[in-house]
């Protein structure tokens, strides 16, 4: 199965614009505990470089876009977030990188666990060990 699993969200709109609602458990596949969002980001500074032990998030780029690589520690694809609509999902054990936002990217992560720093891989190696 491919890395980039891509959930398109419904978009609920009409003449006064466009309305996209995420709902734990239909929309977003677990029940959400924690939302984060990055902005005023570099076109050249570059974000991730780690993964979790246990914890899933969806990431949708709702303004903007950036290029997301994901490493399962043998495939590493990537995926352009560029559009409100498209959602991507990120497993455990998924190294993630985030590169080239644009100026105006905001970048929504909904989130299944609280932040918890002692639940990241910031080594790739580490990371590696943990997958095998
Ligand atoms: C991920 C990608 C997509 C908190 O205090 N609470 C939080 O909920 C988060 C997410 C971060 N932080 C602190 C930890 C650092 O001092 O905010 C600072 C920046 O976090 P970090 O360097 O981890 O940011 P990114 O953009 O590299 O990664 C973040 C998430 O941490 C990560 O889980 O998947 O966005």
């Amino acid at each position: 199965m491919s890395l980039i699993q891509l959930v398109e969200f419904p978009s609920l709109g009409d003449e006064r614009g466009s309305l996209v609602a995420l709902e734990a458990e239909t929309t977003v596949p677990f029940s959400i505990k924690r939302v984060y969002y990055i902005f005023a980001t570099k076109e050249k500074l570059s974000r991730g470089y780690h993964a979790h032990y246990n914890l899933k998030q969806i990431a949708v780029c709702i303004t903007g876009k950036c290029r997301m690589i994901l490493d399962n520690g043998k495939v590493r694809e990537e995926v352009w977030l560029d559009s409100p609509t498209k959602g991507l999902l990120i497993n455990d054990l998924t190294w993630r990188e985030m590169h080239n936002f644009s100026e105006d990217c905001v970048l929504l992560v909904l989130a299944s666990e609280h932040y918890d720093e002692g639940d990241y891989i910031r080594d790739y190696n580490e990371f590696l060990k943990a997958v095998e």
